[in-house]
């Protein structure tokens, strides 16, 4: 009865006494109670990992309690909701993250000093989460913070896989691929939820039913797998909001092979269940392209179907009536590859809630919206007709049938342009038919969201003109942004505490616009005296990683200039190499009194390359062969060294970007859709040497011209210059630097060749010549810059301060405001 129920309840609350407490005493207690009943150690006699084991299981608890309240909470109020849905997230480390946004850095650190543990080392024994690439994946990461912080009721869903992004290793200069084995020795960060499973199901056939007189399509799937959900909480800063990021992992289904079992085929069986879980396994490691791969596909259906069951389960606990799913549900894909979510949804609605074509299809255009995260041509996914026949043969008639409506409705804006609607259509004839999943997602979705100005320009001039042109309203874009909480608060504490003093309050960690209030001390010498000391501390810091990590050592009064990302020709490493060779040459042609007013610098070049792109590996086995000619050229010295940080991931971002003094951003104009690695430098009072390309064009609105080193091509002049091609007038210095590399200075003259031949003439796709010369320039007033310490130091603060508007926060709230239509659900202390 329900009174029995009360009662029951009554006597569970007295039990439970209270929240679990955040004073340093208590935190000891429940640390050493994970020591000895969690990790299973002696109380008296316990390592770092072990310390860092229980101290993160000690702070799940606390997690754990905030999250059960958000999710009574969301409950109760049934507010509409958001659900992002990305194959990838960059998550990096939690630990420090966590006790941040729960408020007890301070207690933490207390408690463990007192039980003889350093905070800082233990959070060193954390190995980063890498289950994504690169650009797209950290945006996954730092958005799911900003989505917590403001209290939006989401959900994260995604890929638990068992092998996030390879560790790169450096042998002899060159990049060897390991597995990253992330889950080893456990993840405390994770909720394993065997109650939470849902069957999947892929390939068989389609069959025609009557029902109640009418036709209906019948999928008899012909496998199942399980997907099992583990809940990763996402605690909000200043806020008890704690979301959930819910990750699928692959189990073998208990029906799966029921028959095989029966006829007695138990070895087959047995492996045809572990085939399962190859599903989850592994991340692709390439962030160009991933055409006509099986099992990508499989992830791709595998998580997309049981997030949308999980999805519609949750609305249907409480609504009956489906017409109203639009009101409280908003799907995002987070590029294309959640994208059969589309025809997943109408396969529900249609097949198996039977609501007519036309009514799933109107609710279909209210929950989808789409970002796009590329200009690039490649990374535009087509999935072959073949594959998606065999896997997901019900999706594929569906899809036809969209397209076959798409057509209709085209030609009664367009006409019979039989061009222009077989450039639009999701189904691509050619060679390999296949299927064009943007298509797919531009026509199905309310919005289409580009990541900053310029991308969303191009876009509507360029990649997607034909839709633009017919339905402009859908096409919006919302300008990335990073975590401040992440990335200042986490990895440069100095900075933090600093900027909290002279604004007087912490509470820009939540309201960024508050920290604009910088600009007004911008000339003051005491910050400035303070804003250096901080920084120095920084570069003092990466100065000792670079010895752990390459023996070099290096001067901290040199410029720290630094290029982090993913390598891809069209992000420009070659660019920066050629530059430092250039810089290498004439140090090696001065006279020696000249040589003393050389800037010291010290570069920086760290990425992964994809293992199949093969210029991208030559590019950094070209940067390891410089590093290794200038590193031990005495005539340099100081003045110039070259540096490769290997295995480049979030944490090692996180030390990185607080110490360098000048990064570099420096795409071939209208080739980066954004970049956030530059919004993190920014934050951090870095300067920036820059295109103007993606995300930059609105840094130089924020921050001015005058505040960084703009150099090369604008994206309106890079058709003109390739079509010149050859007829360029290239630099002379242009041509000495890659003739130096072909002709074997730096060694490995047959492999270079290549990398040669793709800069040259015609070849230069990416107008490295043609932007030589203005990147040289670009440099020489960096170096000039530096000499001037007062007036770097403004400029570094004036980039601070200029920052806020790349928060994710500002992208978040405007993504709940102009895309999802979803309002803050706090929930109460
Ligand atoms: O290359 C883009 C990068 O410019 C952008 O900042 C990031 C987040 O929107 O996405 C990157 N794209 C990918 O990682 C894969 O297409």
């Amino acid at each position: 009865t329900s009174g029995e129920r009360t009662a029951k309840a009554e006597r569970m609350f007295e039990l439970m006494d209270g929240f679990l407490k955040n004073d340093p005493l208590s935190l000891q207690k429940d640390i050493l109670d994970h020591v000895e009943y969690t990790v299973a150690r002696s109380r008296f006699s316990f390592d770092d990992f072990e310390a860092y084991q229980a101290l993160s299981h000690c702070i799940r608890d606390r997690l754990i309690e905030r999250w059960h309240d958000t999710q009574l909470h969301f409950k109760r109020k049934d507010p509409k909701r958001v659900y992002f849905l990305s194959l990838e997230y960059l998550m990096g480390r939690s630990l420090s993250n966590s006790i941040i946004n729960l408020g007890i850095r301070d207690q933490c650190a207390d408690a463990l000093s007192q039980l003889g543990f350093e905070f800082e080392v233990l959070a060193e024994q954390e190995g980063d989460a890498a289950l994504g690439n690169g650009g797209l994946a950290r945006l996954s990461a730092c958005q799911m913070d900003s989505l917590a912080t403001m209290d939006f009721p989401a959900w994260g869903y995604g890929l638990r896989y068992q092998y996030g992004l390879f560790r790169q290793v450096i042998l002899d200069g060159f990049q060897h691929e390991q597995p990253d084995y992330w889950l080893n020795f456990g993840n405390p960060w994770e909720i394993e939820r065997v109650h939470v499973t849902y069957p999947v199901k892929f390939y068989g056939t389609v069959e025609e039913e009557i029902l109640n007189g009418e036709k209906h399509q019948v999928w008899i799937p012909g496998e199942m797998v399980e997907a099992v959900a583990y809940d990763n909480p996402i605690p909000g800063y200043g806020t008890r909001n704690t979301i959930t990021l819910r990750l699928w992992a692959a189990k073998p289904s208990n029906q799966h092979d029921m028959e095989a079992y029966n006829t007695g085929d138990y070895i087959d069986a047995v492996v045809n269940r572990q085939r399962a879980e190859t599903i989850s396994s592994i991340l692709y490691p390439d962030d160009r392209s991933h055409q006509g791969k099986e099992l990508r596909l499989k992830q791709q259906y595998f998580f997309v179907s049981a997030s949308l069951q999980d999805i519609i389960r949750r609305f249907k606990d409480v609504h009956k009536d489906l017409n109203q799913f639009p009101d409280k549900v908003a799907l995002q894909l987070n590029d294309t590859h959640p994208a059969l979510a589309i025809p997943e949804v109408m396969r529900v609605l249609v097949d198996e809630e039977h609501l007519g074509w036309n009514k799933a299809f109107d609710i279909i255009c209210k929950i989808f919206s789409f970002t796009t995260h590329t200009v690039l041509a490649e990374a535009l996914e087509k999935i072959p007709v073949d594959l998606l026949e065999s896997l997901l043969p019900r999706h594929l008639q569906i899809i036809y049938d969209i397209n076959s409506f798409f057509m209709e409705e085209l030609k009664k804006r367009i006409g019979l342009d039989y061009n222009r609607l077989s450039r639009m259509s999701i189904v691509e004839e050619g060679a390999v038919k296949s299927i064009r999943m943007a298509n797919l997602s531009i026509f199905c979705s309310h919005t289409v969201n580009g990541v900053s100005k310029l991308h969303s320009e191009l876009l509507q001039t360029r990649v997607f003109k034909d839709f633009y042109e017919l339905w402009p309203e859908k096409f919006q874009y919302k300008t990335n942004g990073v975590t401040q909480r992440r990335w200042i608060v986490v990895s440069n504490p100095n900075l933090c505490a600093l900027i909290s003093k002279w604004l007087g309050t912490e509470s820009w960690i939540r309201d960024i616009d508050l920290l604009m209030g910088l600009r007004e001390y911008a000339t003051d010498i005491s910050l400035h005296q303070e804003w250096r000391m901080v920084r120095r501390v920084n570069k003092m810091r990466l100065a000792e990683y670079i010895e752990a990590t390459s023996g070099l050592k290096v001067s901290l009064d040199a410029m720290f200039d630094v290029q982090m990302k993913r390598i891809h020709e069209y992000k420009r490493q070659l660019l920066n190499i050629l530059g430092i060779i250039h810089r290498y040459d004439c140090i090696k042609n001065m006279a020696k009194d000249d040589r003393r007013k050389v800037v010291p610098r010290v570069c920086i070049i760290g990425g992964k390359a994809a293992p199949g792109y093969e210029m991208a590996k030559k590019i950094i086995k070209l940067c390891h062969a410089v590093a290794e000619k200038i590193n031990n050229d005495s005539d340099v010295g100081d003045l110039l060294k070259l540096v490769f940080i290997p295995d480049y991931n979030v944490s090692v971002a996180e030390l990185v970007i607080p110490g360098a003094d000048l990064s570099q951003h420096i795409s071939t104009a209208g080739h980066e859709a954004s970049g956030t690695g530059s919004m993190k430098f920014l934050m951090n009072g870095c300067l920036l040497l820059a295109t103007a390309d993606g995300s930059t064009v609105e840094i130089i609105e924020e921050i001015g011209e005058d505040n960084m080193f703009l150099f090369g091509a604008k994206v309106h002049d890079v058709p003109t210059l390739r079509e010149k091609g050859s007829t360029i007038k290239v630099p002379l210095q242009f041509a000495r630097v890659v003739r130096m590399v072909r002709d074997g200075y730096f060694g490995f003259q047959d492999y270079f060749e290549s990398l040669c031949n793709t800069v040259e003439g015609n070849n230069d796709y990416y107008l490295l010549g043609a932007d030589f010369e203005s990147y040289l320039e670009a440099q020489a007033a960096a170096d000039k810059g530096f000499i001037d310490q007062e007036k770097w130091t403004r400029m570094s603060i004036l980039s601070t301060a200029g920052s806020s508007r790349f928060s994710s926060d500002r992208t978040i709230q405007d993504y709940a405001e102009k895309t999802w239509g979803i309002e803050p659900c706090r929930c109460p202390l």
